[in-house]
């Protein structure tokens, strides 16, 4: 935070966001009506459960791991998929938020009897291991009764999250990620579209990022709030505004925090890490990036990470898309 403080221009990690708070305010932008991408993406799993599960499992059973699965609100819909397609299932959520992890494990367990949870607190980015598979390991017969011969992972990485990793940073994740798979494991993303013609436009897209309501806002301004309360930093939050603007060259919403006039804060600190910034009028601080990418890019970039795309399922007028990729 404070290396970011002192750079020219001024930026903070976005995952400062998921304090408390920040992660009410972020749930609570996911049922906001400019915020399309949970509700396409939900929709769109809820279509199209049934067949992501059989084409991933191809005949195996599946065990599914999800990264940053959160609440795992919309995961539930795979699993009862996955449920249908082999009777049992165990699902892996990895989760840096152990208290999260439990609240979302102890529903799926009373709302999907047959679903196993093993919950991994990790923050993903930095790698995790995986406890062994549920007694049918890998390459092994699950015994007498179970009609699949061998275990697949499904990794689910949805909720468009790879755009808050810069492009280069996501296929690295996702090359590590698949130098720990085995052939024929599968990778389920969903992924938030470009604007293009025929699509979504401009307006549409800031305005999921700029919301009537101000929540977007306030999950924004939600990190001054925590800088204050966490480290004692007196930025005075009604001297900041919010700003979400569309970066067409990069592809990437991006958003900002304005100040409205020229102000100092103050973060206390021992010796060097006490720092006085400097802030002129309208001089913006970057928070977040938001990548957006085309159909095309998106399947490359899988591919480059060892994921070559197998099926894809997107809207008709294809804002959002969830695809489906096969370590070969
Ligand atoms: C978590 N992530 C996919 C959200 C997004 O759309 O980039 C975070 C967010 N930032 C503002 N609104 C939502």
């Amino acid at each position: 935070m404070r290396d970011g403080l002192r750079r020219s221009p001024k930026q903070l990690p976005p995952w400062l966001f998921y304090d408390e708070a920040g992660s009410l305010l972020f749930e609570a932008i996911t049922t906001l009506p400019e915020y399309y991408l949970t509700r396409m993406e939900r929709e769109l799993l809820s279509m199209h459960a049934g067949g992501m599960i059989a084409q991933a499992a191809e005949g195996h059973r599946l065990r599914l791991v999800e990264l940053g699965a959160g609440s795992a609100d919309k995961t539930r819909t795979l699993l009862a998929a996955a449920l249908a397609h082999q009777g049992e299932v165990e699902y892996l959520p990895v989760d840096v938020s152990a208290s999260a992890l439990e609240v979302a494990c102890r529903r799926i367990e009373a709302e999907l009897p047959g679903v196993t949870t093993r919950p991994v607190v990790a923050d993903y980015t930095q790698g995790w291991s995986l406890p062994p598979s549920d007694g049918r390991t890998d390459g092994q017969p699950g015994g007498e009764t179970d009609k699949y011969a061998t275990v697949r992972e499904l990794l689910l990485w949805i909720g468009s999250s790879i755009g808050n990793f810069e492009p280069e940073a996501a296929e690295a994740l996702l090359r590590r990620i698949n130098a720990a798979m085995q052939p024929g494991y599968g990778l389920l993303l969903g992924v938030d579209l470009a604007p293009c013609a025929g699509g979504k436009c401009v307006g549409e897209l800031l305005a999921a990022y700029d919301d009537e309501a101000g929540v977007t806002a306030r999950f924004n301004m939600n990190l001054l709030v925590r800088l204050n309360r966490e480290l004692g930093a007196d930025f005075d939050v009604d001297r900041f505004a919010h700003w979400a603007e569309w970066n067409a060259r990069a592809s990437r919403i991006e958003m900002h925090l304005e100040s409205l006039c020229e102000q100092r804060v103050h973060i206390p600190g021992q010796g060097e890490d006490g720092l006085t910034v400097h802030f002129a009028a309208g001089e913006r601080m970057h928070t977040e990036n938001s990548y957006k990418y085309t159909l095309e890019g998106a399947s490359a970039l899988m591919a480059r990470a060892g994921f070559p795309v197998v099926e894809r399922w997107t809207d008709h007028g294809e804002w959002f898309a969830v695809m489906l990729g096969r370590k070969l």
